[in-house]
Parts: structure tokens; sequence; C-alpha cells
């Protein structure tokens, strides 16, 4: 571990391969001294093809306003940003519902990994609650197929009005649930977050930041294999590659309270 990185800032990345779950590697990740953590073998190849099965039969809609489309079971606060909060509340019901029925046919990787989180890290893990509004939806399923732009995932940045911005650390963990063994659709990690002054740096009308930002930037490569979780900081910029045929994966955010607490959402 490196002496001089305390804060994100000024964190320099420990070598550039993913760690595996542990108190420690979790206490890196979330101050950015990481590029990743890795649980292989978290799901059984029959799992991930089950879970697809049920998802293909309740059927996918796309992301609104997205382009290249992202295909989704779920609700995101991405996608209601601003002054819609309780419109996402509502679907986030409706959508534990759907979610509870596919997982129910298959198995639960958001139970799964709370699980692994609260066993490897040593911490209370739940999904996020507005006291307010509710409980928050947490764990799509997910396509992308066709890549991403270049962004973050950071709800301070992002939803500074919602619950979830007072999160210190925001990360998203992925299971690759169907991949394309040739070409898997690489995610490409890199090693700055984000700060305020990015927002000038946003492509007007899309998600996407300037792929200038992070020119000459060290960048992990994530090549996802079948079966595992991957756990990365998203307010890192970063980037999915297209892939040469089905990508779906289980997925969400996750947040470190000031007390360490850890929460869930979508
Ligand atoms: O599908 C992936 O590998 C990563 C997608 C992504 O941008 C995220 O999980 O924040
Ligand atoms: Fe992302």
């Amino acid at each position: 571990m490196s002496t001089h990185s305390q804060t994100a800032h000024c964190s320099s990345w420990d070598g550039l391969a993913a760690r595996e779950l542990d108190r420690n590697s979790w206490r890196q990740l979330t101050r950015n001294e990481i590029p990743a953590v890795v649980i292989r073998g978290f799901a059984t190849a029959e799992e991930c093809s089950r879970l697809v099965e049920r998802a293909q039969a309740i059927g996918f809609e796309a992301y609104e306003k997205v382009d290249p489309p992202i295909d989704r079971i779920g609700a995101t606060v991405f996608e209601h940003e601003g002054p819609d909060v309780s419109t996402y509340f509502g679907k986030a019901e409706h959508f534990r519902g759907l979610q509870s029925a596919i997982f129910s046919q298959s198995f639960s990787p958001l139970e799964r990994l709370m699980s692994r989180l609260r066993e490897s890290v040593g911490v209370p893990v739940q999904i996020a609650a507005d006291p307010k509004h509710g409980t928050y939806g947490a764990g799509l399923i997910r396509r992308i197929e066709n890549g991403t732009l270049l962004h973050i995932d950071f709800a301070p940045a992002e939803q500074p009005a919602w619950w979830v911005a007072q999160v210190e650390a925001q990360l998203a963990w992925n299971l690759y649930l169907e991949l394309d063994p040739e070409n898997p659709g690489k995610t490409y990690v890199y090693e700055r977050p984000w700060r305020p002054e990015d927002q000038l740096r946003k492509i007007p009308g899309t998600y996407g930041y300037e792929p200038s930002l992070v020119e000459g930037v060290k960048k992990y490569e994530l090549r996802p294999t079948l079966g595992d979780v991957y756990i990365f900081n998203t307010r890192n910029f970063h980037q999915v590659d297209p892939s040469g045929g089905r990508r779906t994966t289980v997925t969400s955010a996750i947040g470190t309270l000031p007390d360490e607490r850890i929460v869930l959402w979508s």
C-alpha cells in the first residue's frame, strides 16, 4: 500500500490487477488505491443461463434517451434525475415484483452479493431507503452490447438532491451472466475520479464526457468472465466496448456511508 495516498484525488493505483474481495481490498477500492475487486466463481454457468432465460421471458426495455441503446429490467435513478423522484420510487416498487419473480425461479445474485459483502467487509449491508419516499430499487438485469460513452456513476455529482447523494464512495458490481467468449466487450476504468469542474466537459444532451478527459491516464482493462463479479469505483471515468454478441449482467450501485455502512441501489 502506498503511504502518500489518503484521498481519491492524489491516489495512485497499486498495480493494475483486480484483487479478491476482503476487508483490506474493500477499503483500498473505496479509497481508489486499487482498480477493481473480483469475486471469482460467484455463480455457476447453469445459474447464469437460468436467470437469463427467466429475464428474457419477462422482457427487457430500452433505457430512455440513451444512445447507443442499453436494455434493462429495473428502475434507475439515472433516468429520473431532477424533480422526478417519486416516479422513480413507483417504478422501483413495480420492478421489485418482476425481480422477485425472476430471482425466485433462478437464484438471487443480490442476496448472495449482500451476504458476501457482510462476511468479507464486516459491516451492515442494506438496500438504500429514503425516509420520505421509501426503498430504492436495487439490482438491474442489463444488456450493454453496443458499448457506452465515457461516463461516471456518482450520486453526489449526478443526483445531488437524492438520499443516496450522502455516500462517500460509490462503486458498482456486475455479475456477467452471458458473454461472447471471443469478444466479451471490455470495460475500461481510468484512474481519474470525477471532479466538479468536469461538468464543463460533459457532452451536451448525453450522459457522456469528452474523451480527452482521460488522455494519457492510467487505465484498467476489465475483460469480463462468465459467472464472476467485478466491483470498481464508478467515480472514476469508465467506458464499455461494444461486444461481439450477448452481454448480460446483474448490476447495482454500492455506496459507503460516513459510518462505513454499505447501501445498494440502481
Ligand atoms: O457492464 C460493465 O462492465 C460496466 C457497466 C457500467 O458502466 C457500470 O456498471 O457502471
Ligand atoms: Fe457505469
